[in-house]
């Protein structure tokens, strides 16, 4: 596939611009929490393309875009993806995580327990493509799949986040129960199971802390 360069329409922002901005967006994004008590207050369709879309303008290799977002607010359906859900952490918290693990989880007091796959009005459920499907059934290859889907899922956090909503990150564990679910095709592997919406009223997070500049950041100056 061969485009036409066309001009580049960014913002062209001095130093000192630059510095407010991203240190205003920094301040922003650190109140970013993972929550895990959601409000059952709907959240538009239309709320939630915008997030996709959002999220479907990660770059990705060879601009190959090798996800879909499957947004499920159907309740028969949640129930489905929570019943499963459930007997697949039942059986992690019940033996198949490590001591180590469940003592590195123990601070997040998660549970088998996941009652947000329904509470939430919705969910959305990320699925990696390794490789597209032409319509004569051969197979197209995607590359850095990973790297790619998660990306786009940073967007998409990202964008629930400027939306005053609130997500999860949650991975159940095998997650191929949702591409049965949801009848996906051959080529889609689940990669991330989000529920989207508001947080509700009575909401609580860990007072957790995130490491200094200088753990995270190496500077060569
Ligand atoms: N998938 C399980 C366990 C879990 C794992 C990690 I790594 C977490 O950061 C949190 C939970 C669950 O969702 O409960």
């Amino acid at each position: 596939m061969s485009y036409p360069y066309i001009p580049f329409e960014g913002q062209q922002l001095n130093q000192e611009e630059s510095q407010r901005k991203s240190k205003e967006f920094y301040a922003f994004m650190n109140r970013r929490r993972s929550v895990r008590t959601f409000s059952d207050r709907p959240v538009s369709k239309g709320t939630i393309e915008n997030l996709i879309m959002t999220a479907s303008s990660a770059p990705s290799g060879a601009h190959k875009q090798p996800w879909t977002f499957c947004a499920v607010s159907n309740p028969v359906i949640r129930k489905k993806i929570r019943d499963a859900a459930e007997s697949e952490e039942k059986l992690n918290y019940g033996g198949r995580m490590s001591e180590s693990w469940l003592r590195d989880l123990a601070h997040l007091g998660t549970d088998w327990n996941k009652p947000f796959l329904e509470v939430a009005p919705w969910l959305i459920v990320v699925f990696k493509k390794p490789y597209d499907l032409a319509s004569d059934g051969t197979r197209l290859k995607n590359y850095y799949v990973n790297e790619s889907v998660g990306l786009a899922a940073g967007f998409l956090l990202t964008a629930i986040h400027e939306a005053g909503l609130v997500s999860l990150t949650h991975t159940p564990s095998p997650m191929n129960f949702l591409e049965r679910i949801l009848d996906r095709p051959d080529n889609e592997r689940a990669f991330l199971l989000i529920p989207v919406g508001y947080a509700a009223d009575d909401a609580t997070v860990p007072d957790i802390k995130r490491r200094p500049l200088e753990e995270v950041a190496k500077f060569y100056s």
